[in-house]
């Protein structure tokens, strides 16, 4: 019988390459995130590329009531979630602390801190009840090291990496795992949200480098997911050959 994942973010960048990745081998996917439209074109997409059985639930993660409902609606099939991705999350703005913009800095903790826990709070009693489960917290290379103007953001993927280790201890004696993956740059629709559209300026990011791409961490996630049931992957850091931390780039 086929697995379950259900993936946050799964409308674009490492959230959809995961979506993709993991129906390729063998789960069912629950696929998520606000942009109705791009959930039922990537359900499309994995109904005709793999055999996988796909549900769609468009929710805002930070709302915890939309949250809440959106689990609880799930057949008790859909239920017995086996893999929970926690990859919805966003850098909004690039400013000095004394710059920085308070909606910019609502967006974030909201998204990517409350969120995350919104969404583990409502799945992981479900991997409780079955004593068996994995959850993957995507964080970055954000939340092992900080950057100019990268005060909030970082500050946000600091928590998520605290709250993977946290998680690991709640968990043990339920026999769930907990993998945080922290990642690099990766090419995806980030730079363009936190540059709020200016594609020109996010388009800079990665020239002259060869950056990630979404698919190099889902064959991560696809990695950490397939090991063995002795063995849990607790932190995976992944960057570019051409970034050796956050601001050390080798561009051409
Ligand atoms: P994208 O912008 O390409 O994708 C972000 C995904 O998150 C989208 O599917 C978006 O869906 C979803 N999302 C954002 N806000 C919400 C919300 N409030 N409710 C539900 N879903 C939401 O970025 P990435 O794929 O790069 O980012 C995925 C994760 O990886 C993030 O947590 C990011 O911080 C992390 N990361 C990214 C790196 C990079 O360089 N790209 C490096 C390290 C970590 P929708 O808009 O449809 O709601
Ligand atoms: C994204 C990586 O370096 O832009 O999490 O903060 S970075």
């Amino acid at each position: 019988m086929n697995k379950t994942a259900l993936i946050t973010g799964a409308t674009a960048g490492i959230g959809e390459a995961t979506a993709l990745a993991l129906a390729k081998n063998g789960y069912n996917i629950i696929i998520t995130g606000r942009r109705a439209a791009l959930l039922e074109k990537l359900k499309a997409k994995i109904l005709s590329e793999t055999n996988a059985e796909v549900l769609s639930l468009c929710f805002d993660v930070r709302k915890h009531s939309e949250v809440r409902q959106a689990v609880s609606s799930l057949e008790t099939k859909w239920k017995q979630i086996d893999v929970l991705v926690n990859n919805a999350g966003l850098s909004v703005g690039l400013n000095h602390i004394d710059k920085g913009e308070i909606d910019d800095w609502e967006r974030m903790i909201d998204t990517n801190i409350k969120g995350l826990l919104y969404v583990t709070r409502e799945v992981s009693p479900l991997m409780v009840e079955r004593k068996t489960g994995h959850i993957i917290n995507i964080a970055s290379i954000a939340g092992k090291e900080v950057y100019e103007s990268g005060n909030v953001y970082c500050a946000t993927k600091h928590a998520v990496d605290a709250l993977s280790k946290s998680m690991r201890i709640d968990l043990l004696h339920d026999n769930i795992k907990v993998t945080n993956i922290a990642p690099g740059m990766v090419e995806t629709e980030f730079s363009i949200v936190r540059f709020k559209g200016d594609k020109e300026r996010a388009d800079k990011v990665y020239q002259g480098l060869t950056p990630l791409f979404a698919q190099d961490i889902a064959e991560a996630i696809l990695f950490a997911v397939t090991r063995p049931a002795h063995v849990c992957i607790n932190d995976m850091l992944i960057m570019p050959t051409a970034q050796a931390a956050v601001a050390y780039l080798r561009r051409t």
